[in-house]
C-alpha cells in the first residue's frame, strides 16, 4: 500500500499581506480552476474577449470581456460601466455560479462579509502584455472590496500608493491566486508588467485575471 507520508502535516500559512488591506491568498482556487476556465469559456463564448480602445486613443494590450448586471468599458468617450455588451447591445452574460461563490468565499476569508458583487471583468494576457499603473475608481462605494483572480501564467503585479509616483511593490501572481483589496488599499495605484512567454497546461500561452467588483 501507498500511504501518504504528509497527510497528517497541516498545510503551510498562504496568506500574505503585501500591506494594509491588501491579502494575498496563494493557492485559494487551485481545486476550482478548470471549473473556472470553464465559466471563462462559456461566457466569451457569447461576450467574445475584445481590446478595447482608450480615451486617449491608444489600444489595450490585455483582451477583456464581462459578466454580470454590469461591465466595465472604455472607448473614444470615456471610461465606465455599463449593463450591455457595447459589441452586441446585449445585457453582459450572467456570472457563473461559481465565479459568484469564489468571490463571496475569498471576500469572506478577508474579512469581508457578505460581499456581492455585481461586476466581473475578465482581462487575458498573451505574451507582451501589460496594464500601466492606474486606479480603480469608476465604483460607486470604495468601501466594497475588490476580488482578483489570477489563472495560467503567472504575472508580476505591480501595486503602488495613492500617488502615482510612489515606488510600486511587485508581487507575482500564479495560477490559483486570489487578492483582496479593501480599506486603506483600495484605491491605490496597481498595474501589471508585460506579460513573459510560456506555456501553462490548463490556458497555454496566456494569463487570465478575473476581477470581482460592486460597480453600484
Ligand atoms: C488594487 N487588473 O482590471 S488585478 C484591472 O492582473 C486590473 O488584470 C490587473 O488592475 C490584472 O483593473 C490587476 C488586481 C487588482 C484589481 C483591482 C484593484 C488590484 C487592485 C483595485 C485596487 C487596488
Ligand atoms: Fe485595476
Amino acid at each position: 500500500m501507498t500511504q501518504d507520508l504528509f497527510a497528517d502535516l497541516p498545510e503551510e500559512p498562504r496568506t500574505e499581506t503585501i500591506t494594509d488591506g491588501a491579502l494575498v491568498l496563494r493557492g485559494f482556487v487551485s481545486e476550482r480552476a478548470e471549473e473556472l476556465l470553464r465559466g471563462i469559456q462559456q461566457v466569451t463564448n457569447v461576450a467574445p474577449l475584445r481590446k478595447m480602445q482608450t480615451p486617449g486613443g491608444h489600444t489595450m494590450s490585455a483582451a477583456m470581456s464581462c459578466c454580470g448586471k454590469q461591465g466595465w468599458v472604455t472607448d473614444a468617450t470615456g471610461y465606465r460601466y455599463q449593463a450591455s455588451d457595447p459589441l452586441s447591445g446585449q445585457p453582459w452574460p450572467a456570472m457563473p455560479e461559481v465565479f459568484a461563490q469564489v468571490a463571496k468565499d475569498a471576500a469572506e476569508a478577508a474579512g469581508f462579509s457578505n460581499f456581492e458583487p455585481d461586476a466581473c471583468l475578465i482581462n487575458q494576457y498573451e505574451p507582451g502584455a501589460k496594464m500601466g499603473l492606474h486606479q480603480d475608481k469608476d465604483e460607486l462605494d470604495y468601501e466594497q472590496p475588490i476580488v482578483s483572480v489570477s489563472l495560467g501564467l503567472s504575472q508580476v503585479f505591480q501595486f503602488g500608493g495613492l500617488k502615482r509616483n510612489e515606488r510600486p511593490v511587485n508581487v507575482p501572481l500564479a495560477h490559483g491566486d486570489v487578492v483582496v483589496w479593501g480599506g486603506p488599499s483600495r484605491l491605490r495605484y496597481h498595474g501589471v508588467l508585460r506579460l513573459k512567454a510560456g506555456e501553462h497546461p490548463l490556458t497555454g500561452a496566456c494569463r487570465y485575471n478575473l476581477t470581482f467588483r460592486r460597480a453600484r
